[in-house]
C-alpha cells in the first residue's frame, strides 16, 4: 500500500500528561512514531504542502496560534511543554490575549495536549502525509493510499487543539478531496475515542459526512461528543452517525455496528472514503478498554474495503505501542493494495 510518513513526526516528544490527577508518561509517544516507520519501511516522505489546505480547515488565527505557540512559551521564561490550565468554558469573545496562558486556553479544549518544542513541525508533516495520501487517491494512481500521521488530529477542531491532537488530518484529507472535485467525501471514525473535532468541523455540511465507531462518552473520553442523537444541523442535518459501544466491546459486537455504518455509507453514496484508523480499539490498550485482537483488523479492514471506494486511511491513536506497527499493518491488509 502506498504509504507516507517523514521521521520529523518523530520529533514531537511531550514529557508528561495530566492524567486522573497525576503526572504520567506521554501516551502518544515518538516510540509510536519508530514503530509505524519499522513496519512500514517503504513509507515515502510527503512533499512539504503550503498553508492553503490547512487553511481550508482551520481557523487563521488558530494555525497562527499554533505555529508560535512554544516559542511563546520559552519567550515568557517557560521551560519544557506548554499546557493550558485556564478555560473559558463558559463563552469566548474575541479577546486580545496577551498571555500565552490565556491563549493556550483559549485554543485547547484539555490539559492533557502539550505542546512540545517539535508539535508543529511534527503536526505539520503528518498533515502533509494526508494531503499527500488523498492526491496519490484522487489522481487515481492508487485506489488506498494510507498516511501514518503522528501526532493524530480527529480531536482537532477547526480552531481547537486537545486530545493529542492539533490538526485535523482526516478534515484536511477529506477538504483537499473537496476541492480536487469529489462531490461527496465520507468520513469514517474507527478510533476507540470519538472524533469531536472532525465531527464538528463538518457538522452544518452535508458535503462530506462522518460516521463514527467509539466508546459511549457516557464512560469515555471527549465525553461531550458522541452521543448517537448528534446527527447534524443545518444543510448538515442527517449526515452525521455515531454508534456508541460500551466498554468491553470484542469483535462480535464491533463488526455488526461496523456493518451498520458501511451500509450507511454506501446508502449516502460517496465518491471518496476517509479512515480514521485508531490501534487504541485493540484489547491490549493501556488507555482504552475494547477488546480487538489484532487477528480482527484484517476482517475490520476488509469489510470497509468492500464498499470499493478510493480510500485515504490517517491513523489516528493506537498506545499498545509495542503491538501498533502490527495492528496497523493487519487493518490495512483488509485493502487490495
Ligand atoms: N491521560 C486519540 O486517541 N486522554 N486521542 C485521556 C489519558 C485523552 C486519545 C486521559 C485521550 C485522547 C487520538
Ligand atoms: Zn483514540
Amino acid at each position: 500500500m502506498l504509504t507516507f510518513y517523514d521521521p520529523i513526526q518523530a520529533d514531537h516528544a511531550p514529557a508528561r500528561e495530566l492524567h486522573n490527577g497525576d503526572w504520567a508518561d506521554y501516551a502518544e509517544c515518538p516510540g509510536r512514531a519508530d514503530q509505524l516507520a519499522t513496519a512500514f519501511p517503504a513509507a515515502q516522505l510527503p512533499e512539504r504542502h503550503g498553508d492553503e489546505a490547512i487553511l481550508a480547515v482551520h481557523d487563521a488565527d488558530y494555525v497562527a496560534f499554533l505555529r508560535a505557540a512554544h516559542d511563546d512559551w520559552l519567550g515568557a521564561g517557560r521551560e519544557g511543554d506548554a499546557i493550558p490550565y485556564a478555560f473559558p468554558v463558559v463563552g469566548r469573545r474575541p479577546l486580545t490575549l496577551d498571555r500565552i496562558d490565556a491563549r493556550l486556553g483559549r485554543y485547547g479544549f484539555d490539559a492533557a495536549t502539550p505542546i512540545a518544542a517539535g508539535t508543529w513541525a511534527a503536526a505539520r508533516a503528518g498533515a502533509d502525509g494526508a494531503l499527500a495520501a488523498t492526491e496519490a487517491v484522487m489522481s487515481g494512481a492508487v485506489g488506498t493510499a494510507l498516511a501514518l500521521c503522528r501526532p493524530p488530529g480527529h480531536h482537532a477542531g477547526r480552531d481547537y487543539f486537545g486530545g493529542y491532537c492539533y490538526l485535523n488530518n482526516a478534515a484536511i484529507a477529506a477538504q483537499a478531496a473537496r476541492d480536487a472535485g469529489a462531490g461527496r467525501v465520507a468520513i469514517l471514525d474507527v478510533d476507540y475515542h470519538h472524533g469531536n473535532g472532525t465531527q464538528d468541523i463538518f457538522y452544518d455540511r452535508s458535503d462530506v459526512g462522518f460516521v463514527s465507531l467509539h466508546a459511549d462518552p457516557r464512560t469515555d473520553y471527549p465525553f461531550y461528543w458522541g452521543h448517537a442523537d448528534e446527527t447534524g444541523e443545518g444543510e448538515g442535518a442527517g449526515h452525521n452517525r455515531n454508534y456508541p459501544l460500551q466498554r468491553g466491546t470484542a469483535a462480535p459486537e464491533f463488526l455488526e455496528a461496523l456493518d451498520a455504518a458501511v451500509r450507511r455509507i454506501a446508502e449516502w453514496r460517496p465518491q471518496i472514503l476517509v479512515i480514521s484508523y485508531g490501534a487504541d480499539t485493540f484489547a491490549s490498550d493501556p488507555i482504552s478498554a475494547f477488546r480487538l485482537k489484532t487477528e480482527d483488523y484484517p476482517e475490520i479492514g476488509g469489510r470497509i474495503a468492500a464498499l470499493d471506494l478510493p480510500t485515504v486511511i490517517v491513523m489516528e491513536g493506537g498506545y499498545a505501542v509495542d503491538d501498533l506497527g502490527a495492528n496497523v499493518g493487519a487493518f490495512a491488509s483488509g485493502f487490495a493494495d
